[in-house]
């Protein structure tokens, strides 16, 4: 398939707002495979695809955890932390994607994990920084993803860390490996 079949497949699975994000990931996670001669097809393709479930009904991204044996802890954390790996369980049954680095590049998009991969660092930064993000600090992020993508994720996981336990929400335990993992590597 081709950007703009795989774009008008997921246009109507979300709002307008989410559409123009997902476009912004795109263009971001090209410009850093680009930058970091990662897979450019591959990013591009994992960034259209990767918040397709965002707005799946909860109960049913439930039924598939169970259905296809994801990961049980997910069951009670709701559409956030579902939407990766259902998203990934989308891209492998109706686009017939088979790819296992850009799968997980959707599936852990959102808690990153222990030992990412290239293409899975590029599309989570790509998702924080994209043009349209706005919060404080997203610039100087935008500038670690040009210089440096393991600092760049680094401090991606810290800022999401940080916003968590300032918003007095639960840490998904892989997004605290992941921080663990990940973290020291700043300047
Ligand atoms: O889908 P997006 O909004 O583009 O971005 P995302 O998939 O990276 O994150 C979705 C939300 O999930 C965001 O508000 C941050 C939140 N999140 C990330 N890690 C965790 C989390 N929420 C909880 N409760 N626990 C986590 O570990
Ligand atoms: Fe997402
Ligand atoms: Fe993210
Ligand atoms: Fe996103």
């Amino acid at each position: 398939m081709e950007r703009e079949q795989y774009l008008a497949a997921i246009k109507p699975r979300m709002p307008e707002k989410r559409y123009i994000h997902t476009i912004g990931v795109m263009e971001t996670a090209i410009d850093l495979a680009q930058k970091y001669g990662e897979d450019v097809k591959k990013a591009e393709i994992a960034a259209i695809l990767h918040d397709i479930a965002k707005y799946e009904d909860i109960e049913w991204m439930e039924n598939i955890v169970r259905d296809e044996n994801l990961d049980p802890q997910l069951i009670g954390w709701g559409s956030e932390l579902l939407h990766g790996p259902v998203g990934a369980y989308i891209a492998q049954s109706e686009f017939g994607i088979t790819d296992d680095e850009l799968l997980n590049a959707i599936r852990f998009h959102t808690t990153g994990r222990v030992g990412m991969s290239r293409l899975e660092k590029i599309i989570f930064v790509a998702d924080m920084i994209e043009p349209n993000r706005q919060f404080d600090g997203v610039e100087r992020l935008r500038k670690k993803a040009q210089k440096n993508l393991d600092k760049a994720m680094s401090a991606c996981v810290r800022h999401t860390l940080a916003f968590l336990i300032d918003t007095k929400q639960p840490i998904y335990p892989l997004s605290i490996e992941c921080y663990n993992d990940t973290m020291n590597r700043e300047d």
